[in-house]
Parts: structure tokens; sequence; C-alpha cells
């Protein structure tokens, strides 16, 4: 069993080698709460789907070459605008799904789902 249980581990790690392993250039110290970046680029978020647990921090992190923004309608947050090179850092607290937009470009959503 304990081999069975460790071959999947294994398998898995193998499948998902990005996931939950320490890269040389990350923080050296363990991060309080976990910390995810969008990008900002092309006129996309990216990813463009984000799944995370309560609060987690996404940074917005604008690496293109024009200004965008990320808003949530409703006036929960919004960024104000991002020059290329600046980011914006926001805690997901509640679980519930959160659509995020530039209102530069109101075709640049975010899906943001928050759950356990
Ligand atoms: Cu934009």
């Amino acid at each position: 069993m304990r081999l069975a249980v460790l071959g999947l581990a294994l398998v898995l790690a193998a499948c998902f080698p990005w996931e939950g392993v320490p890269s040389a250039d990350l923080e050296p110290y363990a991060a309080p709460s976990r910390e995810v970046v969008v990008s900002m680029e092309d006129f996309a978020f990216r990813p463009d789907t984000l799944r995370i647990s309560p609060g987690t921090v996404v940074v917005f992190a604008n690496q293109g070459q024009h200004p965008h923004t990320a808003t949530k309608s409703g006036g929960l947050f919004d960024s104000g605008i991002l020059a290329p090179g600046e980011r914006f850092r926001y805690t997901f607290a509640l679980s519930r799904e959160y659509s995020v937009y530039c209102k530069l470009h109101p075709y640049m959503v975010l899906r943001t789902v928050v759950g356990p």
C-alpha cells in the first residue's frame, strides 16, 4: 500500500513537475499566504481563469507595452491604471466567483473562482 502511494506520488510529480517544486529564483522564505501572479499583456489576462483558495493574494502584473487596469465591477477593487511594469495586489478572502476586467479594454476578462 505504501509503495502504491509512493508510486502514485512519483507519477503525479512526473506529470506536474511545476507544482510545489521550489525554484531557485523564488523567495527563500515561506510566504505567509499564497501568491499567484496574473500577467496582463497582449490585451489579455494570463491565465484568463483562476481557481484559488480563500486568502490567496493575486498579483496583477502589467508585463505588456500598454496600460491596463484590474477592476472588479461593483467597486470591490480597482487597481487604477497600471503602466507597463507596474503591479497591483489583491487578497481574495471570500469563497465566490469574481469577474475582473480591464477598464481600458473591457474585453480583457479574468474569471476567478475562490473556493476550498
Ligand atoms: Cu487593458
